[in-house]
């Protein structure tokens, strides 16, 4: 792509900073060189983005109610193919790159794995050439700053757009639509049909906001569109007649706005939660309603048969937050497109696939049929009478056999479940890794298997390489590149070809110096926010993610403080130097999580000022913990943490990301890690801890006492009467529900079942680490093995085998 020509290039960075600012390049903040070499971008890529590729292509629409983008400038640059020539031309000018890549925000609209997951598969749809598209909502706040004061998580809003605009979108005002709540439908007979009519509702108007995804070095360029919530504008009158006493008299005009405004001012900071919120409720019909329009203005405007938009249109709903698309489909074929219900139903299995992430009962949506019914009444019609003709089905098939139907109806005590609605509205439901989907089948969602097998099939999750290799390690793709060549960057699979550098000592020592580089990168950057001193030799032992009980950052905290005794018991003791490295933010409301981060806290601060194991030990909590982090510490990391309980964390992405930056994985056979373990074997990952199925009989049939476990074993009861008797100072309230967790409420997450396992495997790493050659080599055979984790594998079969597939 001849995108960039330098002199062009200076003149028109010259002219935009003079257009933009009034000002000379000299006298600029990082802020405005970054805005003006944005829209300097914006300017050339517009002609080969489109809104829509209909006419050639069968488009997939991927609705998610969270995006984690994380910061667009460099991975712009490079998917463009002139990120190096970029960087020279700026330093001609005297203007440092990074400087402007760190100027940028992090928006942080998402909470965790299923928002960052949606931005992979969006990278991956681009650099694929498929034309995706992802429609989510423009948050105004996103998910929250955590702050630590005195050990504990206190929330400050993130005000990410500092009420401007987001430098890599663009408003299309023209593209707006209006989404309806509230008010009554009366059915009314037409030509000898019913026919709905909406009235008395409170129109909202979703504005898109778009950005664009830039695939990689194949000038293909995606969308995402973000809708923002506001009063109608004027011009939508026309379309209002119906609407709460015609437009602009709902009963208060500010009220109104408040109204309006509220559905996409802030995301919800619940991760593997169901917040169960009516403004939640609204937030997800906005979004699916908003984008089911859109998709059917832009399939109409060649009047096309809307009996095949089958052929052109694949719906994608990540999770079960944007499943009210099955209702909403089906009211736009009907009440719009006045197709009758059985073709209309036919279209919207065809059209919709279902992505379930978690099995995690608390994470399971749930609306009461009331709020729906009040909120919106013609969804609400819609699905009872999905549910009507659907219990009829199964009353048909297995006859009065109540538990089942029971637990497969879409409405039952007084609720609608959404996952339900999703497996009956679809043609594919899938789980993402291999263990979780088979726990899908065979027990969660049994009966729906059962019934329909040919709905479920797996799609093991992936990672974006280019944003989690070749950006966030540059030194480490450099090595690839001039060990293999360049061809594994389209294709990751030929990294595979490194393994012949297994045994090449001066590989892994440049492999080795590679990761002590990035080591004293992040050690700078944890001196600066931490003022404190990490030892740059020692093993760098990280656990990132959400804090959740399944997760078990506990069980890390309480095996650090295990070390901690040994090492006081045995200043001599014969191990490896360890920095323990945190970063979590937990929900606002989730009391245990926050007990946990203050219980490392307070643990750090102990530990961090005994000066008699102070060249062994050290532990760092890293504040605000995100994507931007996530870039620094991933590659700076020896030892990846993926320990959650067996069978609740249906992937992950980390471990995936650790793997391909040469860490090495200490973790249960949970989610990914089994197919991580599939390719890697047992010599180069460390495993422990209970499996699936012993996990599983446990909480069917119980067998499991805490108590006993506590009494009868030493190293437990030191760590656990440790949260209770003052030896970690100021965790009074937090130790005690820590303690009555494992002990009074038996360990549901089997943190002490698993502990005596995990101490010895942690015995294990420090043993291999000791051998710095033979870690090295299985750091190398991670990599090499990483391949099909990139996220490029999944949205191939993703693509082949949902959404192409007719
Ligand atoms: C559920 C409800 C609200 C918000 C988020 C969720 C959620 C998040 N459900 N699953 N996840 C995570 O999704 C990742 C991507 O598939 C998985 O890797 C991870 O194991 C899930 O916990």
């Amino acid at each position: 792509m001849t995108l960039i020509n330098k002199k062009e290039f200076k003149l028109e960075f010259r002219n935009q900073m003079d257009f933009l600012y009034k000002q000379t390049i000299e006298e600029a903040n990082s802020e405005q060189l970054l805005n003006t070499l944005v829209t300097v971008l914006k300017c050339k890529i517009d002609n080969i983005w489109k809104e829509s590729r209909l006419d050639k292509e069968k488009e997939v629409y991927y609705f998610c109610i969270e995006f984690l983008l994380g910061r667009q400038l460099e991975s712009n640059l490079l998917n463009l193919g002139v990120l190096e020539d970029i960087k020279l031309i700026l330093k001609e000018m005297d203007i440092n790159l990074e400087d402007l890549v760190n100027a940028e925000v992090d928006p942080a609209l998402g909470n965790g794995g299923l928002g960052r997951l949606a931005a992979c598969f969006l990278d991956s749809m681009a650099s694929l050439s498929i034309s995706g598209h992802g429609y989510g909502i423009r948050y105004e706040y996103g998910l929250f700053e955590q702050k630590l004061v005195n050990g504990h998580q206190v929330e400050v809003p993130d005000n990410w757009l500092k009420e401007e605009s987001y430098i890599w979108e663009t408003v299309r005002p023209n593209k707006a639509s209006i989404v309806k709540f509230g008010g009554q439908v009366d059915l009314v007979e037409k030509n000898g049909k019913l026919k709905a009519i909406h009235k008395n509702y409170i129109p909202v108007m979703a504005v898109p906001y778009d950005i664009p995804i830039i695939g990689y070095k194949n000038e293909y360029i995606n969308t995402l569109r973000l809708f923002k919530s506001d009063v109608p504008r004027k011009d939508f009158e026309p379309i209002l007649k119906e609407s709460k006493n015609s437009y602009g008299s709902y009963h208060d005009a500010l009220q109104y706005r408040y109204y309006a405004d509220e559905i996409s001012q802030v995301l919800y900071p619940n991760d593997s939660n169901d917040a169960g919120k009516i403004l939640r409720l609204k937030q997800e019909y906005f979004l699916v309603s908003a984008g089911i329009q859109d998709i059917f203005r832009k399939y109409k405007k060649n009047n096309r048969d809307i009996g095949k938009i089958y052929e052109k249109i694949s719906i994608h709903i990540n999770d079960t937050h944007p499943s009210l698309c099955v209702p909403e489909l089906m009211r736009l074929l009907m009440d719009e497109e006045e197709l009758g219900w059985d073709e209309a139903w036919e279209i919207t299995k065809r059209v919709i696939s279902y992505t379930n992430h978690t099995i995690m009962a608390e994470a399971m949506e749930r609306w009461n049929i009331q709020m729906i019914k009040e909120l919106l009444p013609r969804i609400y019609m819609i699905i009872e009478e999905i549910n009507k003709r659907y219990i009829r089905k199964l009353n048909n098939k297995y006859g009065n056999d109540f538990d089942k139907i029971g637990t497969m109806a879409v409405i039952s005590a007084d609720n609608v479940n959404m996952a339900n609605l999703s497996i009956i509205g679809s043609h594919s439901v899938n789980g993402v890794a291999k263990l979780h989907t088979e726990i899908l089948k065979k027990e969660v969602l049994k009966n729906f298997y059962e019934d329909e097998p040919f709905k479920f099939n797996n799609k093991t999750n992936g990672i974006a390489h280019r944003r989690w290799l070749m950006l966030s390690n540059p030194r480490l793709s450099k090595l690839i590149n001039e060990l293999i060549g360049e061809s594994w960057q389209k294709d990751t699979l030929e990294l595979k070809s490194l393994e012949k550098y297994q045994d090449d000592s001066r590989v892994l020592q440049e492999l080795e110096l590679i990761k002590q580089e990035n080591k004293r990168n992040l050690s700078k950057i944890i001196t600066q926010k931490n003022e404190i001193n990490i030892n740059e030799n020692s093993i760098f032992d990280v656990q990132i993610k959400r804090l959740h009980a399944y997760k078990r950052q506990l069980m890390n905290a309480l095996h650090i403080l295990h070390m901690y005794h040994e090492l006081l018991d045995n200043p001599n003791l014969n191990m490896e130097p360890r920095t323990f490295i945190f970063g979590a933010k937990a929900a606002p409301g989730y009391y245990f999580a926050k007990c946990v981060i203050k219980l490392i806290n307070e643990l750090a601060q102990k530990i961090n000022n005994d000066v008699r194991v102070k060249d062994k030990l050290r532990v760092v909590f890293l504040e605000n913990y995100g994507v931007s982090l996530a870039e620094k510490i991933i590659p700076a990391t020896n030892v990846s943490e993926q320990i959650s309980t067996t069978t609740k964390e249906a992937s992950g992405t980390s471990n995936m990301k650790f793997m391909m930056n040469g860490a090495i994985t200490i973790a249960t056979l949970d989610g990914a890690n089994i197919e991580i373990h599939d390719q890697i074997g047992d010599e180069n990952m460390v495993l422990f801890g209970l499996k699936a199925n012993q996990v599983l009989e446990y909480s069917k049939f119980g067998g499991y006492s805490s108590a006993d476990l506590y009494s009868n074993n030493f190293y437990i009861k030191r760590v656990v009467d440790d949260l209770v008797n003052g030896f970690i100072p100021n965790i009074l309230e937090e130790g005690r529900e820590i303690y009555n967790s494992l002990i009074t409420y038996n360990d549901e997450f089997f943190v002490l079942r698993d502990f005596e396992n995990y101490i010895e495997a942690q015995k294990k790493i420090n043993d291999l680490y000791m051998d710095k050659n033979h870690w090295n080599k299985m750091a190398l055979i991670n990599i090499a093995n990483s391949g099909i984790f990139s996220s490029d594998r999944t949205i191939k079969e993703y693509a082949n085998e949902i959404w192409y597939k007719r």
